[in-house]
């Protein structure tokens, strides 16, 4: 295969050229290239970017009351559709007491034989943490899973003497150590507090998980993991300033294991959704909320000077009427937590920050692709445009002007939260390994495609 005249963009470079593919590969780039007997695909005047890496779906995940919707095949035709070529899902953690490769071997079930693009899994720790499950991380490393996932809220949460031990791990072993922060005993008060005094409309989702709960756990783990000698730590869905400026304040002591990721939802939508009328603010029921709007630029700004190094998507959806607003309509609550995403992230965050000047073309790649797979030990078989990677890559027409309605989205779910928001540029074409598997926003690969990701330790770790 043989990608003509696009305009090829990678984290540090801009410029035309073509791009030869064989078995999967890149196998040559240049201008003029001229290969015979090859199919021929025409990028005259669209970019030609490395896939979309989306390194926080939740597929198939069971929340108590309900599971996540789409599965590993209509989620990754959903990525896919949407411009992303490889996820890592942060998997369910499976009962108490369970071991660490109990939910991974669930989860390869799940998977294997129904994703159409590329998976690898987030390790979660169970809980507590004993030695055999620290022994369980040392094997899990060698099996290709480079990163875990710790909650300090919600029922799996991990208390600080465990994280210590499991930052040790990391510490000691490489990999990456993802932490969902938020102060459980602050957000269980507020919600019971204010679900027992008759405020149960969905702004008090927001008011009972206010930004002070995120900032207090961020600064927090950032102590433990500054206390274990700078253990690499990844701070996920991050979502007001005042996370980030605890983020910003271990950086300035010289802690540089630190890495941040925030979501499209907490850069273009706000805590107004929740004031919608009737039941449709209990759509917008994710944790963390959504903020104040003046939160929305420090983290575009974040993005832009590198304080903030991956856009992904907690995409974890729930059906509205059958789910949110069926257990939700009395009480926020009883509402499942979590909204779609997956196919949204790369045209919306194209065209509010590439096309509205927010970002550049460079720094789109780099947070949406170059920076998930370095931090998450994929690069450079992922993530990257260049001779002997994997060739995901995915054509952007910046021209392409579209308005977002669920119908024309793959994702299995009866709403997204970016309804009616006009966009401008649209993936016109998704490759995976070689093999068009979306072409004009229709899905033609085919199930079972994707393959599992081993994961492991750069050496040359990137520091931001
Ligand atoms: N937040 C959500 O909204 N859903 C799933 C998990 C999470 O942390
Ligand atoms: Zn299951
Ligand atoms: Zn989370
Ligand atoms: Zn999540």
């Amino acid at each position: 295969m043989l990608i003509k005249n696009g305009l090829i963009a990678t984290a540090g470079d801009l410029y035309q050229g073509d791009i030869y593919i064989e078995d999967g590969i890149i196998k040559e780039i240049g201008k003029d290239l001229n290969i015979e007997d090859s199919e021929i695909i025409d990028a005259d005047g669209k970019y030609v970017i490395p896939g979309g890496i989306d390194v926080h779906t939740h597929f198939h995940l069971d929340v108590g009351i309900a599971v996540s919707s789409d599965d590993f095949r209509t989620g990754t035709i959903a990525a896919a559709c949407g411009g992303t070529t490889s996820i890592v899902d942060h998997i369910g953690q499976g009962p108490r007491g369970t071991t660490l490769h109990d939910p991974i071997n669930h989860y390869h079930k799940l998977a294997d034989g129904k994703a159409v693009i590329d998976y690898g899994f987030h390790g979660v720790i169970p809980y507590e943490v004993d030695d055999d499950r620290l022994k369980e991380m040392d094997q899990l490393l060698e099996d290709g899973i480079e990163s875990f996932k710790i909650y300090m809220t919600y029922g799996q949460m991990v208390h600080d003497e465990d994280s210590i031990k499991v930052l040790k791990k990391a510490k000691e072993k490489g990999g990456i150590i993802a932490v969902h922060p938020e102060n459980n005993d602050t957000v269980n008060y507020l919600k019971k507090y204010y679900s027992e005094n008759g405020m149960t409309a969905p702004i008090y989702h927001a008011k009972s998980r206010p930004e002070e709960c995120e900032g207090e756990a961020i600064n927090r783990i950032l102590n433990i993991a500054h206390l274990v000698g700078d253990a690499p730590i990844y701070i996920v869905h991050l979502s007001a300033k005042l996370g980030l400026d605890y983020i910003k304040m271990a950086r300035d002591r010289g802690q540089e294991n630190i890495y941040a990721e925030t979501c499209p939802q907490y850069l273009v939508l706000d805590e107004e959704k929740y004031n919608l009328p009737g039941t449709e603010g209990l759509k917008y029921v994710i944790s963390p909320p959504l903020r104040n709007k003046a939160n929305q630029e420090p983290l575009w700004r974040a993005v832009r000077e590198g304080d903030i190094q991956v856009i992904a998507t907690d995409h974890c959806p729930f059906l509205f009427e059958k789910e949110k607003e069926a257990m939700g309509k009395d009480d926020f609550t009883k509402c499942p937590n979590g909204a779609p995403g997956v196919e949204t992230r790369m045209p919306v965050i194209f065209s509010e920050g590439v096309m509205k000047g927010r970002i550049s073309i460079n720094k789109f790649v780099e947070v949406t692709s170059t920076n998930p797979a370095k931090i998450y030990g994929m690069y450079p078989q992922k993530g990257t445009i260049a001779v002997g990677s994997d060739a995901d890559i995915v054509i952007i027409d910046k021209d392409k002007e579209v308005t977002i309605t669920k119908s024309m989205l793959h994702e299995n779910v009866d709403y997204t939260p970016y309804e009616g928001m006009k966009v401008k540029g649209y993936p016109v074409m998704t490759i995976v390994r070689g093999k068009v598997i979306v072409k004009d926003n229709e899905f033609i690969g085919e199930e079972g495609y994707g393959k599992f990701i081993k994961r492991y330790k750069n050496d040359e770790l990137v520091r931001f």
